[in-house]
């Protein structure tokens, strides 16, 4: 201690030429007087301390090491000791976390856990949560005892009879693929090329024709799901092109609006080029008068053949194959179906299984898979014998797109809207697979 204060009292006497220098630095902050500061007089070294300290020390007795982070250092006196503990107490707190926060590791992991929390989130709100709950209105739909309730289902009826209609045909087996995949020794193969809605897009099946190299003399086999005419640029070629080919199909709406429209013009006498109806350009289906008027009658006989609904019979790996244009309903047999809605369902009350052409409500096709796949696992609790199951290839359904299902098979992708020709080609021993053409866009979708 004595040595502290003689040492001090030395400073004070006279206080040397280099500590001048540290005084400079140390006082910066409380003196605003630079010209005292560089004096050498002992006077302006005092002014320079914090009020209530005198330098009884060695200066470097009041250094500290927290000039960058304790804020009780720099602005507060050092002779203020009462809240400093305080102070520093809920510092070190503040100090923890913000170096676990600032830490990289830390905060990469918060990263990580933010987007799995995120995608945990995401998948269950908006795809596993939405399937259950679609998959269990479809079960409740399909369980029997909720028949009563709306007075039994939609089919029980009859459907009227329509004389101008073909309303089923079961394809020459002759057609259907082999059950063994046919070696090269084999004379000729048997493919099944499906196609989607072409709807007058000519070129495009020629592409699409080319591309799976289809030779009719060599077995290959085509079939149309319907809607070859209307709104495309070459309906008539297109029909050409299906009679050529030896090609079978079935009755879209489309076709049929036309066939309907044509024998009716054909009534009237206005079906020839030069009879147009004075009123018919104000009326809304000009477009289909002039595909009607297109149409010679040897084509217009020719779609009139197409039926409602095409039996293919049992292809290997599928079942029972039917083409139709919309849709089926689930568990009512083809004989019952209501040909009107066969050419043109979308959807199916989930109540009653009445189908509707509306694309609001549940699609019939995800009804239709559900009530099979019951179907064939309720026959497995009774017995181990296959059940007979039904494939559904069918087209109409443009705003789904492409949409292969285990049990039904929608081809309509949208060709005329500038998007794809599907087909659906199967091969001897059933192997199946899905063959597309880019289109052009000749409507706005
Ligand atoms: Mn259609």
């Amino acid at each position: 201690m004595t040595g502290d204060r003689t040492r001090a009292g030395v400073w004070s006497s006279k206080p040397p030429r280099s500590l001048d220098l540290n005084m400079d630095n140390i006082s910066v902050s409380s003196s605003n007087d630079d010209e005292t500061l560089h004096s050498p007089s002992q006077n302006a070294f005092f002014q320079s301390f914090p009020r209530g300290i005198s330098p009884k020390y060695p200066l470097i007795n009041y250094v500290t090491n927290k000039w960058d982070t304790s804020r009780s250092s720099r602005g507060r006196s050092l002779s203020t000791t009462s809240n400093t503990s305080f102070d520093r107490h809920r510092y070190s707190w503040m100090a923890f976390i913000l170096s676990i926060v600032t830490a990289p590791r830390f905060r990469r992991y918060m990263v990580v856990y933010a987007v799995l929390v995120v995608f945990a989130y995401v998948g269950w709100d908006f795809f596993l949560q939405p399937m259950l709950e679609e998959r269990k209105v479809i079960i409740e739909s399909l369980d029997v005892a909720a028949m009563d309730k709306v007075g039994g289902w939609y089919g029980t009826n009859l459907r009227p009879e329509f004389a101008d209609i073909v309303t089923m045909r079961t394809l020459s087996p002759d057609f259907l693929p082999r059950l063994e995949k046919s070696s090269r020794r084999q004379s000729g193969r048997r493919r099944l090329l499906i196609v989607g809605d072409v709807h007058g897009c000519q070129y495009e099946l020629e592409r699409l024709l080319k591309k799976v190299s289809f030779d009719q003399t060599a077995g290959d086999h085509l079939i149309f799901t319907g809607d070859m005419i209307s709104k495309g640029p070459a309906s008539a070629g297109v029909v050409d092109i299906a009679r050529e080919l030896g090609a079978s199909c079935v009755r879209g709406n489309h076709e049929d609006r036309i066939l309907l429209l044509r024998s009716e013009m054909k009534l009237r006498n206005i079906l020839s080029p030069e009879s147009v109806d004075r009123n018919e350009t104000a009326q809304s289906d000009v477009a289909e008068r002039k595909i009607a008027r297109e149409l010679s009658d040897e084509q217009a006989a020719w779609l009139q053949e197409c039926p409602v609904m095409l039996k293919l019979g049992s292809v290997t790996g599928m079942g029972d194959v039917v083409v139709v244009h919309g849709g089926l309903v689930p568990g009512v047999p083809l004989e019952r179906q209501e040909l009107t809605s066969v050419m043109s369902m979308r959807t199916i009350d989930l109540e009653t299984h009445v189908p509707s052409s509306g694309k609001e409500g549940m699609p019939w096709f995800k009804l239709f898979n559900q009530y099979h796949k019951l179907l064939v696992t309720g026959q497995e609790r009774i017995d181990s014998s296959p059940v007979p199951t039904m494939t559904v290839v069918y087209g109409h359904d443009a705003s789904t797109s492409l949409n292969i299902r285990q049990y039904t098979k929608g081809l309509d992708s949208g060709c005329v809207y500038g998007r794809k020709l599907s087909a659906l080609v199967i091969e001897d021993g059933g192997k199946n697979e899905v063959v597309q053409v880019k289109c052009n866009e000749y409507v706005k979708s």
